[in-house]
């Protein structure tokens, strides 16, 4: 079993696409184990894309995810990483696969409704990021659902 962390952003909230997404990720056999609400700041935007901090598209990227609330998630089960991100598509829309988030519904690469982690390690890094670890639940529902706790 593994963890991912999860993002819907803030044209996903705007779009009423919250239920939506969630419901991909669980019909994929996935636990929702932590979720919260939070606008970010700029100061989260610098901390959550440290690695982009210094490229060209930063400014844009840091106004779009401040505009609005995003919906975190932590998700568990088997997996977990590659399928989230097979379930949200490439990261440039144009790219992105029919019946993926992104060809649904992101208008732009910089407006691309989610993010989900690309490794183990960021994952690790992602959920902790948002999380504290009595706020991830550990469970296994019926089927493959499972959660472990994680989290700062
Ligand atoms: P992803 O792993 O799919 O979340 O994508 P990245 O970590 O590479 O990029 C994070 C976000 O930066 C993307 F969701 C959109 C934005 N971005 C751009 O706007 N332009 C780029 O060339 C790369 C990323």
């Amino acid at each position: 079993m593994e963890m991912t962390f999860a993002m819907i952003k803030p044209n996903g909230v705007k779009s009423g696409l919250v239920g939506k997404i969630i419901e991909r990720y669980e019909d994929a056999g996935l636990a929702v184990c932590a979720l919260k609400m939070h606008q970010m700041t700029s100061a989260d935007a610098r901390g959550f894309y440290a690695e982009h901090v210094e490229k060209p598209f930063f400014g844009e990227l840091e106004e779009y995810m401040t505009k609005g609330p995003s919906v975190m998630l932590a998700l568990g089960g088997e997996n977990a990483i590659a399928k989230v991100r097979a379930i949200n598509g490439a990261t440039n829309p144009a790219k992105a696969e029919p019946g993926t988030l992104r060809y649904d519904f992101a208008p732009s690469m910089t407006e691309n409704v989610v993010h989900s982690s690309d490794s183990p390690a960021s994952a690790e890094r992602e959920i902790a990021f948002w999380f504290k670890k009595e706020d991830t639940y550990s469970y296994e529902g019926p089927g493959r659902k499972a959660c472990t706790v994680m989290g700062k």
